[in-house]
């Protein structure tokens, strides 16, 4: 399998004997990423077996490995492939299977996203405590019957409230997109319990938890889901959004780094 391969590619790169963790950064996030560590080396993510260039605009598209002050090997992709690409699955976890194939046991993804809650203004970040998967689809192939009861781990969750104890917590609704919702869509997701609405991570989270990675979910509310805000939603507010977030999202991602 590719990710096999790519994961042997990593660490003869970066001179790496494996991964501890890795970090995906999504919509918003790419920024607040830098200067977390000690860089050990960077690369394009397409030099990478099975790996496509980010599409969305504000994801750069490199790899970086370094050494967390906690002294663990961190793998931080900048961007990811999205279903509404129109690759199939498997590009869409690759990146979480090539960091379980890496050694890697945590896997943090974040990602940019629709507020529910009218309380969440932009710029909030939210702990992602379960997720419906509104894709109709899976990663998993075969009699693969993974148990999603505490995909969202209980524990990274307690361990980003001792960095920011006030972090609210909620159920991440993966539409597969690339549309933004209707307002009518925005209330289905309500009323079945969602809380954000997103166009990623759910599926990296099943394969994550297939693999054994443990998940820690970090949405940043960029944007009122459709009909709850009384403008159109538009890419270029979520990367402001994103960018006005950024200092705060640094201090979190450190905070974890030094815990994890
Ligand atoms: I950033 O409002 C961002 N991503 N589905 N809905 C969906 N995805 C999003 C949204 C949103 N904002």
């Amino acid at each position: 399998m590719s990710h096999a391969a790519a994961a042997a590619e990593i660490l003869s790169r970066f001179n790496i004997s494996g991964l501890d963790l890795a970090l995906v950064l999504g919509s918003g996030w790419t920024g607040a990423a830098n200067d977390l560590g000690e860089t050990l080396g960077e690369c394009a993510l397409e030099e990478l077996p099975g790996f496509n260039k980010p599409v969305v605009g504000g994801h750069s598209g490199i790899l970086r490995v370094i050494r967390t002050p906690a002294g663990k090997i961190a793998a931080l992709f900048n961007g990811r492939t999205h279903l509404y690409e129109g690759l199939g699955l498997q590009p869409v976890v690759h990146n979480v299977r090539t960091a379980a194939a890496a050694g890697a046991k945590t896997v943090v993804l974040t990602n940019g996203c629709g507020g529910l809650r009218p309380e969440w203004l932009p710029g909030t970040v939210v702990l992602i405590s379960d997720h419906l998967n509104l894709t109709a689809t899976t990663p998993l192939v075969g009699a693969r019957f993974v148990d999603l009861t505490h995909a969202y781990s209980p524990r990274l969750r307690e361990l980003a409230r001792q960095v920011e104890p006030a972090l609210p917590e909620g159920v991440y609704v993966h539409f597969r997109g690339p549309q933004y919702e209707t307002p009518a869509e925005v209330q289905m997701a309500t009323i079945m319990g969602g809380d954000l609405v997103g166009m990623s991570t759910s599926l990296e989270t099943i394969a994550a938890r297939e693999a054994g990675l443990e998940v820690l979910g970090l949405s940043l509310v960029t944007n009122l889901g459709a009909g709850i805000s009384p403008t159109p939603l538009s890419h270029e507010e979520v990367v402001a959004a994103g960018e006005a977030a950024k200092p705060r999202l640094r201090a979190l991602l450190s905070g974890l780094l030094e815990r994890l």
